[in-house]
């Protein structure tokens, strides 16, 4: 956009002077963080409605992507780089004598999400506007996101995340005009009408109103702004007699209160199946009152609509979408099934089998009776044809949608629509040979990969500016807008003052993130250390206990021999664990306990630290990942579907640590197999222990020493203030058999590490693997990925 800086500073000063009738002196920088994000608002406000009316002029096609995570985190900064205007605002700031970063960090994260599924669906609607492609999100607006989380005597503890603050979310606007009512509960009966049409008719059903708030989606520097729509439950004023007692109202507000904090396993929960009815009902009623405003006949509607089911959450979507097609507008069954299943596709984010949603039939029933009633009409004709093509019974009986009593919403998700996607190329294998292979047979052309990606504005100009300095001064500037110059860094990978330029910067963010430790734990590193990183959600399946173990075997061995000669390493983790999953905490605990023990034993000579930093959300992961030399993708191999972290590392430097599992795969592929360090087993070695059954922990522990002393250490009072935590840990080692391998691969990961360490002396070599890894990351632009989900899934136009 066109302005200049002493404009901006003008405006500033006159919103500010309006706004809250003070200077810029005595403003806070909450002040002035809302008053620049209403400036900024006004600055956009023309290029959005604008963009509205030509879409529906032009009558391009959307997508609108439901998620019941979205994880933006601020917004502040990348609404600025899009708009083209960040320098000039900081620059403005400057003059002023205005703190940017005080400004930035007075915003609070949007964290409507848990981890990797929300922040890739945050990413992909940057990349949705930044590519051009109209494409829509479709969410709930809740009151307090994902928990906030402290660290108390080392145990995780879950406040409330107040993310609204004092300003509200200051990119909202709220849109009254396209309310719409959500039925839950009651009865249905069908009855015929005047016309002798068949309708259900509701006794007693309970009526809320969803109200839209819309906040934009700002391309770079594009001109385009497409909308995330994030929906709110409110009490219609014709039913208030209904909600008489304060207690009334707060259980319908709890709707959209809190986000379920569990991204593990799945609970049969009424209020979370309320939440996703709630936010698949109100979106699909608005998009189709808007497209019917086009002018066009319903049963073509996916000629202009394209719907995505984002995991099974929104997977009620389908069988919603027939009852408003068949009830409200009166389609035929056969013509609402053609529209539905060519609307909708689905992306499945993990094969973890205790994560894919079943509704215990009864309680669907209660909450859902007319849905109920289009399931089992779409389950019986499913089986039906599927008979009548004398498909074996037991594929029919695996991919039914009602069975044993529950309501299984992948299968729906995947007979209700025409595109089903894993999200890394292993991940989507294991989906056709195994999680979903009786589908696969059934329909194989359904079957597409789309491989994550990343936002790479946000992971380098916005976290890491003074690495995109250091890009800019040696290939210049146009990586900034395409990514895949980056590759021009290949040429120097033997340049010594650019290996030694970019291991500068890597220091100097190593030193911000050095300071920020100091400031909130207490604990001093150095950034002659080797910063090795684990970030992500705590999960058995992700291995955060395999770091934990190495860290213990370091100890040992610096105890025996205090001149061990080793780089320091700093281990830093970052992780939130669902407040219900018992291991996940001890966990935690058992990591801040070891902590304790290592960062005050003197006699380590500070070659070993462990840091845990609470509260890991993005804005946390902006400062920890440009300072990270080691990133660690140690899932076992199979389990994690692909990871985005992993590539966010990559792009900033880091050295991949990493087994054969989920985009590691493809990193490796990107970067070539010297550039990265890969251990343990790999997926068919995994599948051969699962056939095989052959896999006995106590055994490895027995007869490996190294192993014995390091697993006896949770148990024999070397960890202070941890052993029931502690004997947890034992047992799920040697009692329960190690469900996650971690006894097989530790030793490749001992030697993995070790190979690190070597590696690390060496610092021209790690500088021009790490450069080389910056290189070859563009591959894993969101962008890129958005684009192959509008053109081969969606059919969309720019
Ligand atoms: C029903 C409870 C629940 C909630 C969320 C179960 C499962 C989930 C998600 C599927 C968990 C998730 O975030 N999966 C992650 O999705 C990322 C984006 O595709 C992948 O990169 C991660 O590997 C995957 O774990």
């Amino acid at each position: 956009m066109q302005l200049t800086k002493e404009q901006f500073i003008r405006d500033f000063k006159d919103t500010l002077h309006e706004e809250q009738l003070i200077k810029v002196p005595a403003a806070t920088p909450t002040e002035i963080f809302a008053t620049l994000a209403k400036l900024v608002r006004k600055y956009y406000t023309d290029t959005w409605i604008d963009r509205n009316r030509k879409l529906s002029e032009n009558q391009e096609k959307i997508a609108y992507y439901f998620s019941i995570e979205f994880l933006p985190g601020r917004m502040l900064e990348t609404n600025l780089l899009n708009l083209g205007i960040l320098d000039l605002v900081k620059e403005a700031f400057a003059d002023l004598d205005v703190d940017f970063n005080a400004v930035k960090n007075a915003e609070h994260d949007m964290a409507l999400g848990n981890g990797g599924l929300g922040r890739l669906a945050a990413a992909f609607m940057d990349s949705l506007a930044t590519t051009g492609y109209p494409g829509f999100g479709n969410g709930l607006r809740y009151k307090y996101g994902l928990f906030k989380q402290r660290i108390v005597d080392g145990y995780q503890v879950e406040l409330p995340d107040s993310w609204f603050g004092s300003t509200g979310n200051v990119w909202e606007i709220r849109k009254d005009h396209d309310v719409v009512d959500v039925k839950l509960f009651g009865d249905v009966q069908l009855q015929a009408n005047e016309e002798g049409r068949i309708i259900p008719v509701y006794k007693n059903a309970q009526v809320l109103r969803a109200v839209p708030y819309d906040v934009p989606q700002i391309g770079f520097k594009n001109g385009v702004i497409n909308n995330l729509r994030l929906w709110d439950v409110e009490i219609p004023e014709e039913y208030e007699l209904n909600y008489p007692t304060i207690a009334d109202r707060r259980r319908v507000q709890d709707i959209t209160a809190t986000l379920y904090p569990d991204d593990s396993s799945y609970e049969g929960k009424e209020l979370r199946l309320i939440q996703e009815y709630f936010m698949t009902s109100a979106g699909l009623q608005t998009i189709i009152k808007s497209y019917l405003k086009l002018g066009r006949p319903l049963e073509t509607i996916y000629e202009k609509v394209s719907v995505h089911i984002n995991d099974t959450h929104p997977a009620v979507a389908p069988a919603e979408f027939m009852r408003l097609l068949i009830d409200d507008y009166g389609l035929s069954w056969d013509k609402a099934w053609e529209a539905t299943v060519k609307t909708m596709s689905y992306t499945n984010h993990t094969i973890l089998s205790e994560a894919l949603e079943k509704w215990d039939a009864n309680l669907f029933k209660t909450v859902l009776p007319r849905v109920y009633q289009i399931v089992l009409e779409i389950d019986s004709r499913f089986v039906a044809e599927m008979t009548q093509n004398n498909v074996a019974t037991d594929i029919i009986e695996n991919t039914r949608i009602v069975k044993d009593n529950q309501i299984h919403m992948a299968n729906l998700a995947i007979i209700g629509g025409h595109s089903v996607n894993g999200v890394a190329k292993l991940h989507t294998e294991l989906l056709k040979e195994d999680t979903l292979r009786d589908f696969y047979t059934l329909y194989p052309d359904k079957f597409n990969n789309k491989t994550n990606g990343i936002v790479q504005r946000r992971w380098t100009q916005i976290a890491a500016p003074e690495l995109s300095e250091a890009i800019d001064a040696t290939i210049g500037t146009g990586w900034r807008r395409d990514i895949h110059e980056l590759q021009k860094l290949n040429d120097f990978a033997d340049d010594k003052a650019v290996l030694d330029q970019f291991y500068q910067v890597k220091k100097e963010a190593k030193a911000k993130l050095a300071a920020y430790i100091l400031e909130t734990t207490g604990i001093e590193v150095s950034t002659d250390a080797i910063f090795d990183v684990q970030v992500k959600r705590l999960h058995a399946y992700k291995r955060q206990l395999l770091n934990v173990l190495h860290i213990i075997k370091l100890y040992w061995d610096l105890k025996d021999n205090p001149d061990k000669d080793m780089v320091p390493r700093v281990f830093i983790f970052g992780a939130k664990a669902a407040p219900g999953y018992h291991f996940a905490k001890s966990v935690i605990k058992l990591i801040n306990e070891l902590a304790n023990l290592i960062n005050n034993d003197a006699s380590l000579q500070g070659k070993l630290k462990v840091v845990f930093l609470e509260n890991y959300n993005v804005s946390l992961a902006e400062l920890i990942i440009p300072a990270a030399d080691v990133s660690e993708q140690i899932s076992l191999a199979s389990k994690e579907a692909s990871g985005t972290s992993n590539m966010k590392f990559m792009m900033t430097g880091a050295i991949t640590l990493a087994t054969l599992d989920g985009a590691n795969i493809e990193i490796k592929d990107e970067v070539g197999d010297d550039n990265i360090v890969i251990f343990g087993m790999d997926k068919d070695a995994v599948y051969h222990h699962y056939e095989a059954h052959d896999y006995y922990s106590r055994g490895v522990y027995e007869n490996n020493p190294v192993i014995k002393r390091v697993v006896d250490t949770f148990v024999n009072g070397t960890i202070p203030n941890a052993q029931s935590e502690g004997s947890e840990i034992y047992e799920s080692l040697i009692a329960y058999n190690d469900e996650y391998f971690l006894l097989e691969d530790f030793p490749s990961y001992v030697a993995a590490q070790e190979y690190i360490d070597a590696l690390y002396r060496d610092k021209e070599k790690w500088a021009r693997m790490s450069l080389l890894n910056i290189a070859n990351s563009d591959k894993f632009t969101s962008d890129d990925t958005i684009t192959a989900y509008a053109e081969e899934i969606w059919n969309l136009r720019k």
